[in-house]
């Protein structure tokens, strides 16, 4: 290449060949930062204004005040970063090898936690990739005589509809559960996206592929699909466990089961994940104490415990609080137990548990005396497991369809 230019022309002065070449190899940096896949869309996002009103309407972001805190710009980008003409999305896929799936969710006395979740937080690192991916569009740009792009990364926290503009970008398309499906890999990947001045050439979206498919609207512990592409999030197992602030109302909490951090089910039985590639990095391999991990384990971490074996976890983002009010509605819906009621009657006496955990932990307890009463009465095994029907369905079908990583 020949020296860089002093004078840089601006963005706009470049030619649609060289916009098609950048965007190729836009494509090619993206998969050797490690994205499986890289998508080029504009901004226009006009046509899920009315849906996200609804949904907001609707009240389906319970305590998520945030969704609503910005007005129509999540479906406007170039009002969240002006000057912006198309959205760089990427995805990356975070499965870990051995999920144990359908093991974990078998035994009542694990804690369940979304396999997202088992390893480092993806924020930051995904950031620094895409962060990584305008520093290298910048410097060709250099080569060719182009000003800096203005550009800008996202993942996750700003006021943006990224599965949305991931569809339109032609990384998947919608499954009914709303979450973003791509026919080779499934539906196990993050979403990200780099915000940019170019007018690069756009990609095309993908035809829908769930066809007559409801699995997940059927699978869904807590009925929080409420009609196809439409998640009423307030009762979203991932929302109760990690969003929500207060206490998790009584309608929901058997059916959580062991599920302590988020939840898969929706995407546990869907078919196309059943060629789901194993994520490629190792930051997102599930920690091991928290592969399979002892409920009675868990609930025993202290404060110091919980923040030095969750670091770098989005776990920890929960705090101590939460976490034990999850698992004490684990527990309650595990099958009786002394030990159970022990180390309930024990973290209630402790002075690391407010009014709200407590209340908890006194509906477990109701629950483990419940059930060991029931045992009596009707001279059934104490220990019985209770696995609601849903979530023997869903292993049943985890170990016929996901048979490497049941
Ligand atoms: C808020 C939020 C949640 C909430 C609400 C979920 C929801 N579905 O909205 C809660 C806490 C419940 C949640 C849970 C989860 N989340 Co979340 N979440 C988000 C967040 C921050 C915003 C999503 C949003 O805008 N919702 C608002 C509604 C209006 O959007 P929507 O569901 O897309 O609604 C559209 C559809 O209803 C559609 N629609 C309506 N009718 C029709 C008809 C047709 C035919 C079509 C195609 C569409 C359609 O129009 C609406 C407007 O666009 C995004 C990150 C981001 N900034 O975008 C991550 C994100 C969506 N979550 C993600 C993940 C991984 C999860 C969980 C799997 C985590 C877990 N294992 O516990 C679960 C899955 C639950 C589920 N089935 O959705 C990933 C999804 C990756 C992917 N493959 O798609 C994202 C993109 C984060 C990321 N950066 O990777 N999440
Ligand atoms: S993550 Fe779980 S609770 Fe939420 S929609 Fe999917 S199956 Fe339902
Ligand atoms: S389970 Fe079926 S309906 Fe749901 S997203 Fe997968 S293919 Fe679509």
């Amino acid at each position: 290449m020949s020296d860089t230019p002093s004078q840089l022309a601006t963005p706009d002065s470049l030619t649609p060949t060289q916009l098609g070449a950048l965007a190729l190899q836009i494509k090619t940096w993206g998969q050797e930062l490690g994205f499986a896949q890289i998508g080029i869309c504009d901004t226009d996002l006009s046509k899920e204004e009315p849906k996200l009103q609804q949904w907001l309407e609707m009240g389906y972001h319970g305590e998520m005040g945030y969704m609503a805190n910005h007005g129509m710009m999540r479906a406007r980008p170039h009002e969240l970063h002006p000057g912006t003409k198309r959205v760089i999305t990427a995805r990356m896929n975070y499965l870990p090898p051995e999920a144990g799936f359908a093991c974990n969710l078998k035994d009542p006395n694990l804690g369940y936690i979304s396999r997202y979740a088992g390893g480092r937080d993806y924020h930051k690192m995904i950031r620094n990739r895409l962060k990584k991916l305008g520093d290298r569009i910048e410097a060709e740009l250099k080569l060719l005589g182009v000003d800096k792009p203005n550009s800008r990364p996202f993942v996750d926290s700003a006021p943006i509809l990224e599965r949305p503009l991931a569809d339109k970008a032609g990384l998947g398309w919608t499954g009914k559960h709303s979450l973003l499906l791509n026919q080779d890999a499934g539906s196990w990947f993050f979403l990200g996206e780099l915000l940019i001045d170019l007018p690069l050439p756009v990609d095309i979206p993908v035809a829908e592929g769930c066809n007559t498919c409801v699995a997940c609207i059927k699978s869904c512990p807590t009925n929080a699909i409420v009609e196809p592409y439409t998640v009423d999030g307030s009762r979203c197992i991932s929302y109760l466990t990690i969003e929500l602030q207060g206490a998790i109302p009584m309608e929901f909490r058997q059916a959580i089961g062991n599920r302590i951090y988020g939840c898969d089910d929706c995407q546990l039985v869907c078919p196309v994940n059943a060629k789901a590639p194993l994520t490629e990095e190792s930051d997102f391999h599930t920690r091991p104490s928290l592969k399979q991990p002892q409920l009675l384990e868990l609930f025993s971490w202290s404060e110091a415990e919980f923040l030095k074996l969750t670091e770098g976890s989005p776990i920890r983002r929960i705090g101590h609080g939460h976490w034990l009010r999850n698992i004490a509605v684990a527990l309650g819906n595990a099958p009786h137990s002394e030990a159970s009621i022990t180390a309930l009657e024990a973290r209630k006496l402790s002075n690391e548990v407010d009014e709200m955990v407590g209340e908890h932990i006194d509906w477990a307890l109701e629950q483990q005396h419940q059930k060991l009463q029931a045992a009596h009465s009707l001279g059934l095994n104490e220990s019985a497991s209770s696995l609601s029907r849903k979530t023997q369905r869903i292993i049943r079908s985890v170990e016929k369809g996901l048979t490497r990583d049941a």
